[in-house]
């Protein structure tokens, strides 16, 4: 048995880095590479791998801690037979073998070199991979740069990761990108060309690594193409800088390499997730929890790939008491209904007002006729009949679409469908054939099926092969407002709040009972032409209400 004392590697120089996690415990069986602590400066946040395995015998940090390289980690009883001893976590690159852990390295600046012979004069060279402390490859996750871009020396041209971490590779020097070599989603190595580099008078900056690893370019040949690797081999995760790096587009967010990675095999958007780690730092169960939750509520948020920004989800509680509740079973369809009408159909609304003031006054007439029949004689079914002589006028405002948009089915029948608000939810029954009916007979459907709503009793077929829909917000209030197509049909009726208006009659003005109209219609379908005429000819009827007749 021995006891080793497990202690910072070198990490860039970074001086301070402060202890974000502890992964490990006393008493824990650990692997060889397995984290053991989370660093951060204020350039990378890397995982600290172990450098033997072996059991913890005893923390030397805590988190808050800020470490520099050489700073006791753990203490780890090894089964070596040999006598205490101490490691680096990662080994220092004078050490052999590398190892894949050095790849969690932090920012290294690109050390300068002497100048080489024909610094000031423009040349073509080959950006390559730097030793990144991995004799494997690793996934080029992103290219931040364009044929054409113009980079300074030290801009970050493309991202790697591997299990460990996520680094940036810089330019080498200043200059224009000729070519680029390698797309995002190829794996590299060390000396994959990615490359090529037109330098602005020469490489300004030759990495500080072995001549032999980096090929200057030759003095005597400025215009051949030469070989600059990117990055020192000392730093063997050159510009590691994954705390930016391995978030393009998840900046600001804290999470380590190893999480960055798996969220990135997930296609999961980091902040979306709620980090529950010290500082709301993203741990892997977070990822765990974050995609067990998505799959228990696929319809709650976008459709995978569809390619929308998905809305973040709100603590609400921070700001104050709040409730909870799931759902009604009719609030979720019709919310994906509406959603599915939204994205898929191209709404137009057009309005309009109709004059009922004699329409009032026949639908007062008749008040003791509705009495006698034991019903109530709103507006609705006034406008119902309308709709539908207006509708078999324009019969194109009642036709679907079919074949993914190639055909267009006309309908010889006239359904319509009423929305009604109950304590469930939204529902539409549909009155059939409402052409044929009489105005007593489609007020008795509409209080039928009204009552049959909001008990809940609605069988599904009386909310089928509706051909339009009147969305009647009359009886509640507004001045208008644009309704959401009820697809398989092209255009739905909103019906707001009739009031008295000053209406011009050429003279003065007259105080006159006007309906709001609201026609939304599928603008693949229907015209504003078509919407307008079919407008115009449902005012003309509502205004006069004996031409339904007609
Ligand atoms: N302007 C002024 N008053 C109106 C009116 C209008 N456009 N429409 C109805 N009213 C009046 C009625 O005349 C009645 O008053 P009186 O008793 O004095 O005559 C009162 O409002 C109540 O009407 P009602 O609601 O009982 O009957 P209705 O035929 O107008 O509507 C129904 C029936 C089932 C459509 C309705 O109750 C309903 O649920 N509407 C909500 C529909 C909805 O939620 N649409 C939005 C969908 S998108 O989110």
């Amino acid at each position: 048995m021995a006891e080793t004392t497990i202690r910072v590697p070198d990490i860039g120089g970074a001086e301070g880095a402060e202890v974000v996690e502890i992964l490990v415990a006393v008493g824990d069986q650990i692997e060889l590479e397995q984290s053991l602590i989370v660093l951060e400066s204020d350039k990378a946040s890397m995982e600290i791998p172990a450098s033997a395995a072996g059991t913890v015998t005893a923390l030397n940090v805590a988190v808050g801690d800020q470490l520099s390289e050489g700073d006791a980690i753990l203490q780890l009883e090894t089964g070596e037979a040999t006598a205490g001893s101490e490691v680096s976590a990662v080994p220092s690159v004078e050490s052999e073998p590398a190892v894949e852990s050095a790849v969690a390295e932090p920012e290294v600046e690109i050390a300068p070199a002497a100048a080489p012979a024909g610094e000031s004069q423009s040349q073509s060279i080959e950006v390559t991979i730097p030793d990144i402390g991995t004799d494997g490859e690793v996934d080029l996750v992103e290219v931040l740069v364009a044929v054409g871009d113009s980079v300074a020396e030290g801009d970050s041209l493309v991202i790697l990761e591997s299990d460990k971490a996520s680094m940036e590779v810089p330019a080498p020097a200043s200059g224009t990108i000729e070519a680029l070599l390698v797309d995002a989603g190829v794996s590299v190595s060390e000396g994959t060309v990615i490359a090529t580099l037109r330098t602005e008078g020469g490489v300004a900056s030759t990495p500080a690594a072995p001549a032999a690893e980096t090929p200057a370019a030759p003095a005597s040949a400025p215009e051949a193409a030469a070989s600059v690797t990117a990055a020192p081999a000392q730093a063997p995760a050159s510009a590691v800088s994954a705390a930016t790096a391995a978030q393009p587009s998840a900046e600001g967010v804290y999470a380590g390499p190893a999480v960055r990675k798996l969220a990135r095999e997930f296609g999961i958007d980091l902040n979306q997730v709620k980090g529950s780690g010290p500082r709301n730092r993203i741990l892997k169960e977070d990822l765990h929890a974050f995609v067990s939750n998505a799959l228990k509520a696929p319809r709650s948020e976008a459709p995978a790939g569809a390619g929308l920004p998905v809305i973040p989800e709100v603590d609400f509680a921070k700001f104050g008491d709040i409730e909870a509740e799931p759902r009604s079973r009719i609030d979720k369809l019709t919310a994906d209904n509406m959603r599915r009408s939204w994205l898929n159909l191209p709404h137009v609304t057009q309005f309009d007002d109709a004059d009922i003031t004699e329409l009032e006054q026949f639908r007062a007439d008749m008040k003791h006729e509705a009495e006698r029949r034991g019903l109530k004689l709103s507006p609705l079914p006034f406008i119902l009949k309308a709709c539908a002589v207006a509708l078999n006028a324009h019969p194109k405002l009642k036709s679907s679409l079919a074949d993914a948009g190639d055909t267009l089915v006309s309908k010889h029948y006239c359904n319509i469908g009423m929305a009604v608000d109950t304590p469930a939810g939204l529902v539409v029954p549909v009155i059939r054939d409402i052409d044929h009916k009489t105005v007593w007979d489609i007020a008795q459907e509409v209080a039928d099926l009204a009552a049959l709503a909001r008990d809940r009793k609605l069988r599904a077929d009386q909310m089928q092969g509706g051909v339009f829909t009147v969305s009647s917000l009359g009886n509640i209030g507004g001045r208008g407002f644009t309704p959401i197509v009820n697809p398989p049909e092209v255009a739905i009726l909103g019906v707001s709040r009739a009031d008295i208006q000053p209406v011009w009659d050429g003279a003065t003005f007259v105080p006159r009972k006007m309906l709001p109209l609201s026609l939304s219609y599928d603008h693949r379908v229907i015209n504003g032409g078509d919407a307008g005429r079919f407008l115009t000819e449902l005012v003309g009827l509502l205004a006069d209400i004996r031409m339904v007749l007609m």
